[in-house]
């Protein structure tokens, strides 16, 4: 069994969402968008998707590193990819990792007629979601007040919706970031939904030691869950001092380089109550999955960032808390459901109890529209 292609396909789609200069997604008019499908080719006549990847890297250093090898021999080819060709040809970064590592796990889904939840040893068939929010932002019916956030809590609630997650303002809005407003955005969220919702708030990340310690403070007042990521998390010395101050869980690393040798750092300095971590983050589901044990060695919680079909696969197989699986984002001007036009349907379909019900078909689950696909793809010109 070996791998004959690596093959990145290029498709246009309707988007409604844009990037700001941070990185960060708020809602837009539609205008056409590119999507890519990473697809690893066997000569088993099975194939291994993911949605995601850069073609340039997928052809410079992706295809000539994958050509002949075992696609069940993932562990050597993470390892390959992280000590050979990382550090040497840059480029090749966590997240693009994580696709190729993706991929390779659909296709061991797909060759075996096994959900990858079942493969790395099933633990759960659903669980439970929070809705995430959108950055603030200063638009029209948007997130532009305290109130604003208060209304569409609100509103996500009688959607069933029975925990929310709030990102806050953030540069390169002008008067943000405002840790008094961070403040009122959740009073005005927890007057809205009641005493026993868990809210989380996921504020801007570069507030000093005082900021974030006025706000966790804040947010013991207010009952919240927990708070993530306030500070730049290159200062885990900074982290060991709030965690030791507040009461409140902290919830961290979630996008600081350095996959599980990191989180093994921040768990033994006690920088954070519960730790942070996506296949995005991590470099795939291999790697997740490290830092799964690795937490439930030291008995710490885990929370995996972000949603999708590989972060779900893991919260189905992962036995530590894990309690939450991020749904979002969302925004009052923004339909979630029709993200993703080129699969036939949602890869988080949420139940009335807050519960999404992770995928049970093989590999990473999805039931991609290749009809779709093939009608929007872009052609390359080689
Ligand atoms: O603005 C965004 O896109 C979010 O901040 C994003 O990074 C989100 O994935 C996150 O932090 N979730 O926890
Ligand atoms: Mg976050």
């Amino acid at each position: 069994m070996k791998i004959v292609d690596v093959e990145t396909i290029v498709f246009k789609y309707r988007s409604r969402r844009q990037h700001d200069l941070a990185g960060h997604s708020h809602p837009a008019p539609g205008h056409d968008a590119l999507q890519t499908l990473t697809v690893v080719v066997t000569d088993e006549g099975v194939n291994g998707y993911c949605f995601g990847g850069s073609k340039e890297i997928n052809d410079r250093i992706v295809k000539p590193a994958l050509l002949g090898k075992n696609p069940l021999d993932r562990e050597k080819i993470w390892q390959m990819f992280y000590r050979r060709l990382q550090a040497s040809r840059g480029g090749l970064n966590d997240r693009q990792l994580a696709i190729v590592d993706m991929a390779m796990w659909d296709f061991a889904g797909r060759y075996l007629n096994q959900p990858i939840c079942k493969l790395l040893g099933g633990y759960r068939e659903k669980v439970w979601a929070y809705a995430s929010t959108m950055c603030g932002d200063e638009m029209e019916e948007g997130l532009n007040t305290p109130e604003a956030y208060g209304r569409f809590a609100e509103q996500l609630i009688k959607q069933g919706y029975t925990a929310i997650k709030l990102h806050t303002w953030m540069p390169p809005i002008e008067w943000a970031p405002d840790p008094k407003r961070d403040v009122a955005a959740c009073r005005a969220v927890r007057e809205a939904v009641g005493d026993d919702v868990p809210l989380m708030l996921d504020c801007y990340h570069g507030y000093n030691r005082e900021q974030a310690l006025y706000i966790g403070r804040e947010l013991e007042k207010l009952n919240f869950y927990w708070f993530e990521e306030p500070m730049d998390e290159h200062n885990i010395a900074s982290y060991v001092w709030l965690a030791d101050k507040l009461d409140i869980p902290v919830v961290g690393p979630e996008t600081a380089e350095g996959k599980i040798w990191t989180r093994a750092e921040w768990i033994v300095r006690e920088a954070a109550d519960i730790i942070r971590g996506g296949v995005g983050d991590n470099g795939g589901i291999t790697p997740l999955m490290k830092t799964v044990h690795l937490c439930e060695a030291f008995g710490v919680r885990l929370e995996i960032h972000g949603g999708g079909a590989g972060n779900l696969q893991v919260l189905g197989a992962m036995g530590i808390p894990g309690e939450f699986y991020e749904r979002g984002l969302f925004h009052p001007n923004y339909d979630y459901e029709s993200v993703t036009p080129w699969l036939k349907e949602v890869i988080d379909p949420v139940d009335r109890q807050s519960h999404v019900h992770i995928s049970q078909k093989p590999g990473l689950g999805m039931e991609i529209d290749w009809d779709f696909i093939e009608e929007n793809t872009v052609k390359s010109n080689k």
